[in-house]
């Protein structure tokens, strides 16, 4: 087995995130995203979309999207359950993993991939309005995000799961693309240190 790997790029950190949680070791290979070997004859052989992270079983299949790998190694190793355990709550981290993709990582990622001089080679074209535009639906969703925090400790409820690892990873990408969590967000302030003090946080 061997885990095609990104370095800081937060969606191959939210697989390491998880595995370091689990416990799980797996041997990696590096991917240089800034040298664009993701786009090597050799690794679209392994992932034709060039992206990371990727899977590769010892049987020869690979496995991308660090969701559906997590979701492989929670299979192999239920404990600790990072998707929840029953009906209900494997629902509910489902939908708030689901948010925070499609509300928060994706639009950091569509500001820092369209704004940042550094991701001029990875994403063509870039359109600086897409970036603009972004920023307010982030500011939004965190607000929101902020309001549910009040009243419990994690994302989806009292335990740690897969979607508190998508909310870290897109705290910490807004970094990189320039924007900051507003100081009056002070339940995802809380959140976010408490999380970022795990020592899987910094896999
Ligand atoms: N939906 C995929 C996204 C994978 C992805 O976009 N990975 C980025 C790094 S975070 C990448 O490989 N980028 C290389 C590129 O855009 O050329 C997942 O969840 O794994």
């Amino acid at each position: 087995m061997k885990l095609y790997d990104g370095g800081r790029a937060p969606n191959p950190r939210r697989t390491r995130v998880f595995l370091a949680e689990k416990g799980i070791k797996v041997p990696t290979e590096q991917v240089d995203l800034g040298g664009l070997q993701q786009k090597s004859e050799a690794f679209a052989t392994i992932n034709p979309l060039m992206r990371v992270p990727a899977l590769l079983l010892d049987d020869g299949t690979v496995l991308t999207e660090s969701i559906a790998i997590c979701r492989y190694f929670e299979a192999l190793q239920p404990d600790p359950p990072l998707f929840g355990r029953g009906a209900l709550e494997g629902a509910r981290v489902e939908m708030w993993n689901r948010r925070l993709e499609l509300h928060f990582l994706f639009p950091v990622s569509h500001v820092f991939r369209n704004s940042h001089p550094a991701m001029k080679e990875m994403e063509v074209p870039q359109v600086p309005a897409w970036a603009e535009a972004n920023k307010p639906r982030i500011i939004e969703f965190i607000t929101l995000l902020d309001r549910e925090l009040k009243d419990r400790r994690f994302v989806s409820g009292d335990s740690f799961t897969v979607a508190d690892i998508t909310g870290l990873v897109s705290v910490d990408f807004m970094k990189p693309a320039k924007l900051a969590v507003p100081d009056e967000l002070v339940n995802l302030k809380r959140w976010h240190a408490e999380v970022s003090a795990r020592p899987s946080a910094s896999a």
